[in-house]
């Protein structure tokens, strides 16, 4: 009888143990779920509702860097059917995390028969980026719900930044604000361009996409 005792006490301090223990470590590792995002925020300059996702899926381990691109329309910069990425020659660091934001005043341009494999974003954490809506009157603050996104449809979209030596492709949404993560690896120079024919005749490839620096194209160099 008093063994059955002592072997019953024996289980049930081992099961309160075990409770007690699981209670403990589950309230550790919540704590430490609550203070992770704050911890990666407080390394990376981002906000906004589409970067604290982007910040939280890039805070594994290597540096982060940002790039900041503006696509205005012609008539912004007084140059008709000369869309242009601002800036179009920039530098990034290597080894290094990169949050890209492209903010995008321009219309769509539906990518021709053919090409429609740019309209799917390729090279970018996760194959994805998150597309805001924006007004040109606000263009910081959001016009729609925040998308991500694999790929747009060919006639949404409106340029395309392509990095082809990185097989980074990512299609811009017609006025929004689009993001998205990529990594950048040893230093090297490499040629972008947008490969949706977003200038005048014939067929979209004069003007902005036939000008070989400044409009659509330009030089990232890793360093
Ligand atoms: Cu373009």
């Amino acid at each position: 009888m008093t063994r059955i005792f002592l072997w019953v006490s024996a289980v049930v301090s081992l099961l309160l143990l075990t409770l007690i223990y699981n209670s403990v470590s589950t309230g550790a590792s919540s704590s430490n779920v609550a203070t992770r995002p704050s911890s990666a925020m407080a390394t990376m300059p981002v906000a906004g509702e589409s970067m604290a996702g982007m910040a939280g899926m890039a805070s594994a381990g290597a540096p982060v860097a940002r790039l900041d691109l503006t696509i205005v329309t012609g008539d912004m910069i007084g140059h008709t059917e000369f869309p242009a990425f601002v800036p179009s020659d920039f530098a990034l660091p290597a080894h290094s995390t990169v949050i890209i934001t492209v903010t995008n005043f321009d219309d769509a341009t539906a990518l021709p028969k053919g090409a429609e494999q740019y309209a799917k974003v390729t090279g970018t954490l996760n194959g994805a980026a998150t597309v805001t809506p924006i007004k040109a009157g606000d263009p910081n603050g959001s016009a729609g719900v925040t998308k991500s996104i694999t790929s747009l449809k060919p006639a949404d979209v409106s340029h395309t930044f392509t990095i082809p030596a990185l097989g980074i492709n990512v299609p811009i949404a017609a006025h929004a604000r689009v993001v998205f993560v990529v990594k950048t690896g040893a230093p090297g120079h490499y040629y972008w361009r947008c490969f949706d024919p977003c200038g005048a005749d014939p067929m979209g490839w004069g003007t902005a996409m036939a000008a070989k620096r400044n409009f659509m194209e330009g030089t990232l160099t890793v360093e």
